[in-house]
């Protein structure tokens, strides 16, 4: 009985305590989480991925010493990317299928955490302590100034975006105009931004070992404008700034590992590396053919199928290449199960967790299909940001085949990208049996989703001077996109 009691009491402690790392669970039952995005960054660019002509050491040692996708999905564009990796729905039911630069265009518009489930706020609840450094654009932090904590953050240190009205603000390289928790938004004269971010998150690390920690790094890197950084500050020549800048991500991904090892949390850590949508606008080699940058498309191999790389030593199997399916919806999930975390009672969530993969605790991925959708401005109607389109145009594959579909709700194209990874012959008039059964079963799916998308979810902000006029945004074109 004596015993029992005890047991209850410890129960009743930890609980309310909160600390149940060191208390009832083992050391390593909630693994510390780095999850890297990069901004605009296709896998022609690194190495381990067959680009050409740059050398990417730190992404590659990653890879080598961890687990590396082959067929990850991200988004078509930031903001649905964003949202999509925050909830664990498709752009479809969050309702941010196009972009909506937040800073910038306000109009009462944002991505509303008290309405919304986000990853971060799954683990804090579940004991994490929290951090976000880098960029992102889905509130204005001078209108909501508790957005990131909202957002599941304990602390933060971001890029404001371009708000609008703030010239200061358009700086997140040299100069950079950047929001910190305590500090508010101000101008670090002389410093280059992504240094900034990457020395914010080394310090959180530092500073909370004794917790498990969720360290979120949407890098400003890659994205448009070209830069110089510290390493080439004389460089002039676009495909040098550009790949100058891949470097430097490289760099700062190997300052962040050297830190965990450093602080001997490597064993426990389980770092993700991944980036938001295709490269804008540059190109470069990769297997043998120059791949122009496809940020905003859906295209294979430029477009939404993205590096991404899971490590942890000792925990995730060293060496591996998988096809394993996964897609950002499956962000959540997956950090929700290796964190022990609870996802909210009646949020609907659109993905699968993967962590019985990337554990080693089993061979395969849980998912048979995966989608992406979205891009382009959205629209103001009705004193709303909705989507532009009754229903955006998306992709669906398996492991084999990739199907269309139109904005009509209907199958367009259909490739086989085992034997057509370029996405070259079209194959939906195709007797062949395999591409017939794979249309058949994907058009299944596409028919499952809803035959109208759902706008994004938030109560409205207070306007505000700088607001952008519905009729102003009434007239979006498809191209160029933005984000
Ligand atoms: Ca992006």
């Amino acid at each position: 009985m004596a015993r029992i009691l005890i047991l209850a009491c410890s129960l009743v402690f930890g609980f309310l305590t909160g600390n149940l790392r060191s208390g009832l669970a083992a050391e390593g039952d909630q693994p510390n989480i780095l999850f890297i995005l990069v901004d605009d960054l296709g896998k022609e660019w690194i190495s381990c991925y067959g680009a050409e002509g740059i050398d990417t050491p730190a992404i590659d040692q990653l890879a080598a010493t961890g687990m590396k996708f082959n067929n990850a999905w991200c988004m078509p564009q930031c903001t649905p990317t964003r949202v999509t990796l925050l909830t664990g729905q498709y752009p479809f039911r969050h309702g941010w299928t196009n972009h909506w630069d937040v800073p910038r265009w306000g109009a009462g518009a944002h991505f509303d955490a008290k309405l919304n489930a986000t990853y971060a706020n799954v683990l804090r609840d579940a004991g994490y302590a929290t951090c976000a450094a880098g960029k992102w654009q889905i509130d204005d932090y001078r209108v909501e100034p508790d957005a990131m904590h909202q957002a599941g953050f304990d602390a933060w240190c971001m890029w404001t975006g371009y708000e609008t009205g703030n010239p200061a603000s358009e700086n997140r390289y040299w100069d950079p105009y950047i929001t910190t928790q305590g500090e508010g938004s101000k101008t670090h004269t002389g410093k280059f931004g992504p240094d900034v971010y990457c020395d914010y998150l080394i310090d959180f690390i530092g500073r909370h070992r004794d917790k498990p920690m969720l360290l979120y790094f949407p890098m400003v890197l890659t994205h448009g404008p070209l830069t110089t950084t510290p390493d080439n500050k004389d460089a002039r020549d676009k495909r040098e700034l550009f790949a100058g800048m891949v470097r430097y991500t490289d760099k700062l991904i190997g300052r962040l590992v050297t830190a965990l090892d450093k602080a001997k949390l490597r064993s426990n850590t389980i770092i993700v590396f991944t980036t938001d949508n295709g490269t804008g606008g540059q190109r470069n080699r990769r297997l043998g053919r120059v791949v122009q940058g496809g940020k905003a498309k859906m295209s294979e191999q430029n477009g939404t199928a993205q590096p991404f790389i899971v490590n942890c030593p000792g925990k995730v199997p060293a060496g591996v290449e998988t096809d394993a399916l996964v897609d950002f919806t499956d962000i959540l999930p997956t950090f929700a199960e290796l964190g022990k975390g609870k996802i909210p009672d009646g949020t609907v969530v659109d993905g699968k967790s993967f962590a019985a993969l990337i554990l080693g605790q089993a061979e395969n991925g849980p998912r048979s299909w995966i989608m992406s959708m979205g891009g382009g401005p959205a629209v103001l109607r009705g004193g709303k940001v909705v989507p532009k389109l009754p229903y955006d145009d998306r992709v669906l594959r398996d492991k084999r085949f990739k199907l269309w579909v139109g904005t009509d709700r209907k199958p367009e194209k259909l490739f086989d990208l085992v034997t057509d990874p370029w996405e070259e012959q079209n194959l939906i008039d195709s007797q062949d049996p395999a591409a017939v059964e794979s249309l058949k079963r994907l058009s299944a799916i596409a028919a499952t989703f809803p035959k109208a998308d759902g706008a994004p979810i938030y109560e409205k902000n207070p306007p505000q001077s700088w607001d952008k006029k519905e009729n102003a945004a009434k007239k979006p074109s498809r191209s160029p996109r933005k984000g």
